[in-house]
């Protein structure tokens, strides 16, 4: 199949379309790497939604709700959900699916789950590069549901347009948390499952957080905290439009367009690190390695492993 044929009908609505073609994506081969300078081409209008927060806080429920809550605005809608690759939350990964499930037959809808970059839990090439589809075949909304620990919190800022920090009521100390760091890069704080009782007091400690500067202001925005409860659908219009809010204000100035930029220069790092850690293991695997650190120091050797992984990547280019 052509691939140019198949991205024209993507654009046109195919979900199936889509579907192999981020299949193409998820390993790096002439096609993929021709997919992707095509899509970066076309795109860069999307806007980009990561969500992020403790495991359990409610983000997938939320999500769901939100889809709903953007689709009656008649935005069509992409959602990237990260699996963790650790088999603990396979659990979870499966109860994402059946949350989002009752979407997955809406035409202006596509779901996928992508997984995770190793044990640090951060964003892949392969995530990076769907969003870079989702983004050309022009869906308006992309969501990127992060696994909300570590080296993921770190990614998601960089890939977002938008941020959503998603937290729920009695979650130790919250105030420790924040300062922990985990909290201070939303655009928007959302306080989930706030049908608790105890979601009052959260509610004032994420206040005062916001009043003593604990909440960065990025980029002249003043973070907004929301309470929600997705489960009873409370909120959701609310956060939608702050959503919104938030798009049009770094449209207005050039904040969309930096983040954009970001979002790709991210990427090609990951491409260009893939390339390279990718041969550098079979390198080692094979015993290349030892032997040139046995017959040089190892400046020389780091040198002479660059020049024979170009010659290796050479290779797969002209496949
Ligand atoms: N009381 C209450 N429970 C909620 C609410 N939203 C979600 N939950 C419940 O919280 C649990 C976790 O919800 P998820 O949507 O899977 O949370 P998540 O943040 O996506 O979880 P991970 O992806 O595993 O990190 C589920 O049992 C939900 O039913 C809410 O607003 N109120
Ligand atoms: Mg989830």
């Amino acid at each position: 199949m052509n691939i140019y044929k198949l991205f024209d009908d993507a654009k046109r609505g195919s979900k199936r379309s889509l579907g192999r073609l981020l299949s193409i994506l998820e390993s790096p081969s002439n096609e993929s790497f021709r997919l992707l300078k095509e899509f970066v081409k076309h795109g860069g209008k999307s806007h980009v939604i990561g969500i992020t927060g403790i495991p359990g806080s409610g983000k997938s429920t939320l999500i769901s709700k939100m889809i709903s809550a953007m689709r009656r605005k008649g935005y069509s809608i992409a959602i990237v959900a990260i699996d963790p690759t650790s088999p603990y939350s396979q659990g979870a990964l499966l109860g994402d699916r059946l949350r989002m499930q009752e979407h997955s037959t809406d035409p202006k809808v596509f779901i996928r789950s992508v997984s995770t970059r190793g044990v640090k839990g951060g964003l892949s090439l392969a995530a990076l590069s769907m969003i870079e589809a989702f983004d050309a075949v022009g869906y308006d909304k992309i969501i990127v549901e992060s696994v909300g620990v570590g080296q993921a919190d770190i990614d998601i800022m960089n890939t977002a347009h938008t941020l959503l920090v998603i937290t729920m009521p009695g979650v130790g100390d919250e105030i420790q948390a924040l300062k922990a760091g985990i909290m201070e890069i939303g655009d928007v704080y959302v306080l989930n499952k706030s049908d608790k009782p105890e979601a009052a007091k959260t509610f004032e400690y994420l206040k005062f957080a916001l009043e003593t500067g604990e909440l960065e202001i990025k980029h002249g925005w003043t973070p907004r905290i929301v309470k929600t409860s997705a489960i009873m659908g409370m909120g959701i219009d609310q956060v939608v439009s702050i959503i919104d809010e938030h798009y049009n204000y770094i449209r207005e100035n050039s904040i969309f367009m930096d983040k954009l930029r970001d979002r790709r220069l991210f990427m090609l790092k990951l491409l260009v690190e893939s390339l390279f850690l990718d041969n550098l293991d079979d390198m080692y695997r094979s015993g290349e390695i030892e032997e040139l650190f046995k017959a040089n120091d190892y400046y020389t050797s780091s040198i002479k492993i660059i020049e024979l992984l170009l010659k290796k990547i050479r290779k797969i280019d002209n496949s």
